[in-house]
């Protein structure tokens, strides 16, 4: 059959959902495939509901002719096409959201009116994005970078986004200093490289020159700057926020999000081998775990304080480089959120959800943090340039789910509009809305006077106190980690003077900070400390908060483990540690030598998850290899099947192994290992599987690290 026109409905639009199914194709005269609709097939048509013959040929004058200019449904693709990009957010342009709810698990009401945190057991749908920061969107997930954070509540009263970030603090004190540390960490404007990454001279200038930055420069070179997956990692709202009850008593209020299935990041090296192997790695853990049922949880935890612990506080609550240790306002959880479904569609609602610090329900209240109130002006603005138009609350994503009735009218692409005549108020048609001085948002009774002045408070000044609060609560693995991920970024900055003036930050931190990273990019001579506006006191304690390692899961809950397998071995044991490690709440996933998987010894088949130059073991948490002793020797010729095996060695990881795997983990250079390190497993039966499993939760044997690491002291 040969360029047979679709048949046509009559143009109706198409009803039926679109799936891919094993269709039947014919190929036409210029040997081109056409997929014609069937009786119960929706019709292609235009954008206008035209339906379509032919979706392979242009209209042409001739079949070798010149295009013709009236083919309306050529011209109107192409035209589609050609306008399918949006601006990407200039921060955060890589992200990935999924749509949950939050359910209030304590009442709020003695201090807050808002309407979320008044009865628990109420569910409020939300919608929540992760992002990094500095990459484009096409950026790969495991960038060193702060994570975005944001969360859009559909409340009754209104939209609250709560757009926080997965570090407490922030670089800056100031919104007025926002677009200098974002144009000096993203690429350099002439070579536009490097991108997603802060290990570059401009970053590192800007950052030596700023010293309020030094508190989040310690976080973000921590482990926290690369979180093994959006679901290990904590959220924070930043700023100090206000709840306001309906009387007008305000208490002061820090949002924090801890994930249930406790913290865990990747090691550095690891991370970069991640970027090459799946740029989308913290992308398909969410897609993976919600479409598995492994929903992820976060609890939301309160600071709450008054003036008189503000004013008794060491440092400035109005300050966002500064955080409350939760030794000193300890946290109280208030309710859960859960993610249960994966957007239908990326760009409808990941792509053109519109978060805004502003948006906060009556009972919610802002306070004079600088950098929060720059936010609420930045967000509204943002959004118009993206969006492309003020209607941009309108589109489904980002319409509250609450009633709406408002005079705001027309403009580009205005799909709601006034009904009626009245399109003003107060009016005297007895239409419309009204405002409601009992409901509606009044903000906090605030007393501001004050001389018009562009000066920083002296409260803000002590810029090294907190970052060294932060060093000294990390444990000697996390300090560590801090010194490497220092060298490395400071090894990639070409001016010396840079990494000096870096290091003579450092030195106001911790000097045995400053030392190692000294020792370890080979300066000569140490610089003096650099001037300070305020001594680093030395009296803060270390918070056990502030550490991923101290607040790990303790079990393999939400966490995969790669199995790589050869022909022959015991079908019966790879089962049993496949549903020991199910019943641990993990995931086993299985690297085989080919896609079609291999063949027990019984002659069943285990089919594979990924080939094994596609699957290193950098996807997984720990490995297993399971093998005969000849096909071993066999797969040990391949390059990659030996990395799989000391990558997984050298990032610290629990192996597993069967008798017939030792050639192969011979072959990778693993041999003394296998008896003298505590990280190897050999699986025999349940019991020893069972052993292996538990031993995982531990997540990496760090005691490791010295022996496949070089680092002077
Ligand atoms: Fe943002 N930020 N930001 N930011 N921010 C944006 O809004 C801005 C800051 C954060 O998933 C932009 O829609 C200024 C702190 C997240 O869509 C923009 C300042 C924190 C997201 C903007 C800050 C954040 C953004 C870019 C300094 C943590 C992604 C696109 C005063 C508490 C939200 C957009 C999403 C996005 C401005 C500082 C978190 C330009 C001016 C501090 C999670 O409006």
């Amino acid at each position: 059959m040969a360029h047979s026109p679709s048949q046509s409905d009559g143009g109706k639009p198409a009803t039926k959902t679109q799936k891919i199914v094993d269709q039947e194709v014919t190929v036409g005269n210029g040997g081109e495939y056409h997929q014609t609709a069937g009786e119960n097939d929706p019709v292609l048509t235009t954008a206008q509901g035209g339906p379509v013959s032919d979706d392979q040929n242009s209209l042409r004058i001739g079949s070798r002719g010149p295009t013709a200019m009236e083919d309306f449904h050529f011209r109107e693709k192409i035209f589609h096409f050609d306008h399918e990009r949006i601006p990407e957010r200039v921060v955060h342009a890589r992200g990935y959201g999924a749509h949950g709810y939050f359910e209030t698990t304590k009442s709020l009401a003695n201090y807050t009116r808002a309407d979320i945190f008044q009865r628990e057991g109420e569910k409020t749908p939300v919608f929540v994005r992760f992002s990094t920061v500095a990459g484009n969107k096409g950026s790969g997930d495991l960038a060193r970078d702060v994570r975005g954070f944001a969360v859009k509540f559909y409340t009754k009263e209104g939209n609250w986004d709560l757009v926080g970030n997965n570090i407490p603090v922030f670089f800056i004190q100031d919104a007025i200093k926002f677009p200098d540390l974002i144009h000096a960490a993203k690429q350099e404007p002439d070579s536009d490289f490097p991108q997603a990454q802060t290990a570059h001279d401009n970053f590192w200038d800007f950052i030596s020159l700023t010293p309020e930055s030094m508190h989040m420069v310690m976080w973000a070179m921590s482990d926290r700057g690369i979180p093994r997956s959006f679901r290990f990692m904590e959220g924070f709202g930043v700023h100090t926020f206000r709840m306001v009850t309906e009387d007008g008593k305000s208490t002061f209020v820090k949002f924090l999000w801890k994930p249930k299935l406790g913290l865990q990041s990747v090691v550095w090296n690891e991370a970069l081998k991640i970027n090459g192997a799946d740029p989308d790695f913290h992308r398909r853990d969410l897609w993976g775990a919600i479409k598995s049922g492994m929903l992820p949880e976060w609890e939301l935890h309160l600071q709450l304080f008054d003036e008189e612990f503000a004013e008794k506080f060491e440092f400035d609550v109005l300050d966002p480089t500064k955080l409350i240790p939760e030794e000193d306002v300890p946290t109280i959880c208030v309710g859960r959120l859960v993610l249960d479904r994966m957007p239908d569609n990326f760009f409808a609602e990941t792509e053109q959800v519109a978060f805004m610090t502003q948006n906060v329900p009556p009972g919610i209240d802002f306070t004079n943090d600088p950098l929060l109130q720059g936010r609420n002006f930045s967000y509204l603005d943002t959004q118009v340039k993206r969006l492309g138009s003020t209607n941009f609350s309108q589109l489904p994503i980002n319409a509250p789910k609450c009633p709406m009735h408002h005079f705001q009218q027309d403009g580009h692409m205005a799909f709601k509009n006034v009904q009626g005549r009245a399109n003003y108020e107060p009016n005297s048609w007895d239409e419309g809305p009204r405002e409601s001085p009992q409901h509606g948002f009044t903000s906090y009774n605030a007393h501001e006077e004050g001389e018009k002045c562009r000066v920083r408070s002296e409260t803000f000044a002590d810029h090294y106190s907190q970052a060294r609060q932060f060093f000294i609560s990390q444990t000697s693995t996390e300090q560590n980690h801090i010194v490497d991920a220092l060298v490395f970024e400071l090894s990639k900055v070409e001016k010396l003077a840079i990494r000096k003036r870096v290091v003579s930050h450092l030195l106001n931190i911790d000097k045995g900070l400053a030392k190692k990273v000294a020792a370890n990019l080979g300066l000569e001579n140490m610089p003096d400390p650099a001037p300070a506006a305020q001594k680093t006191r030395d009296d803060l304690k270390p918070s056990d908060a502030l550490s991923i390692l101290k607040n790990g899961p303790g079990s393999f809950k939400g966490r995969k483990l790669g199995v790589l397998v050869t022909d022959g071995i015991d079908g019966k044991m790879f089962k049993t540690l496949k549903e020991t490690t199910e019943a641990a709440g993990g995931v086993v996933e299985v690297v085989a030598p080919t896609i079609s998987g291999v063949k027990t010894s019984d002659g069943e088949t285990i089919s594979a998850n990924h080939k094994i130059d596609g699957g290193p073991s950098v996807l997984f948490d720990a490995i297993t290899v399971m093998g005969t002793p000849e096909n071993s020797r066999a797969l040990a010729v391949e390059a990659t099947a030996c990395d799989f095996l000391s990558d997984a060695f050298a990032h610290l990881k629990f192996i597993g192994y069967n008798d017939g795997a030792v050639p192969l983990l011979e072959a990778a250079g693993l041999k003394d290992s296998i008896k003298k390190d505590d990280g190897f497993f050999a699986i025999s039966d349940a019991s020893s599987a069972k052993t292996f499993i538990k031993a995982c939760g531990d997540l990496r044997l760090w005691d490791r690290e010295d022996k496949v690491h070089v680092r002077k002291k």
